[in-house]
């Protein structure tokens, strides 16, 4: 059933398993193997042709994207423990949409956000699913000097799916939009985590940010592990933040302004101030 088979459209190579890259128009669409598959994509930002470049199974990706202003990625890599970066390399103004579907074996995907800012008008909308087996998946968005500008989103949604599968999301820096991260482990004892710490700005009275957090899981025994600080109480940022245990146990470490429903009575709970 799992058998490898070869497609036509297929790059062949004698050393690697088939995998294929396709652009069409702004749609990159990276489709992996039953083996191990790797790819590292770096996006300068520009939103303009040759924005994203990387490499996909020793592949250069700019073979491809040299001339495509890429503003959609598909991921589909199928069975095998598969290995995914993004790096956003500098500021950006403009809008990326990524999906990914990891397939079955342990899969890691880590997202980079470090090094540039989600500008006014930016929306980067990333959303994985694990597949089966014990995925890694998270964001890290926690430079410190980070800023999701006024009028940008940044959303990050993750589903773990069947394994014991760990789903995080690290936000350090000054918030003037939206972020949205919801993350849902499914089948396995699960790890979601997250931290968020908003920087003391004095534009947040006029420009209030948005955080919105949900971390659910109705299966298995799960860890959680939701912070958020916002290091001016003063300002005007608001942040949402729910976890959902579905009423299994659960062992939660939380500051105090996270919400908890469907919390098993024989769960751990820790808290933290905020
Ligand atoms: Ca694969
Ligand atoms: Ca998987
Ligand atoms: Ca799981």
């Amino acid at each position: 059933m799992n058998r490898y088979v070869p497609r036509l459209e297929c790059l062949e190579d004698r050393e690697l398993l088939a995998s294929s890259i396709s652009v069409i128009g702004s749609v990159l669409t990276i489709t992996g193997t039953n083996g191990h598959d790797w790819a590292i994509l770096y996006d300068d930002g520009t939103g303009g042709p040759g924005n994203l470049t990387g490499w996909v199974n020793g592949w250069n990706l700019s073979n491809w994207t040299a001339n495509a202003a890429i503003d959609q990625v598909y991921l589909n890599m199928l069975a095998g423990n598969d290995y995914i970066n993004y790096v956003l390399t500098d500021d950006t103004f403009s809008s990326m949409k990524l999906r990914g579907d990891l397939g079955r074996g342990d899969d890691y995907f880590a997202a980079y956000l470090v090094r540039g800012s989600l500008l006014s008008g930016a929306h980067y909308d990333f959303a994985l699913d694990g597949g089966a087996g014990n995925d890694r998946m998270g964001m890290y968005a926690n430079s410190g000097s980070l800023n999701v500008g006024l009028g940008a989103t940044l959303s990050f949604t993750l589903f773990g799916n069947s394994g014991n599968d760990h789903l995080w999301m690290g936000y350090a820096g000054i918030l003037d939009g939206t972020v949205n991260f919801y993350a849902d482990g499914g089948h396995g004892n699960d790890a979601i985590g997250a931290v968020f710490t908003l920087n003391d700005d004095p534009i947040d009275a006029i420009f209030p940010g948005q955080v919105n957090i949900t971390m659910v899981d109705h299966n298995g025994s799960n860890f959680f592990n939701l912070q958020t600080r916002r290091q001016d109480p003063a300002d005007g940022d608001v942040i949402n933040a729910l976890i959902d245990s579905g009423n299994q146990r659960a062992t939660i470490w939380a500051t105090v302004n996270v919400a908890l429903v469907n919390l098993h009575h024989r769960s751990n709970l820790f808290w933290f101030w905020s």
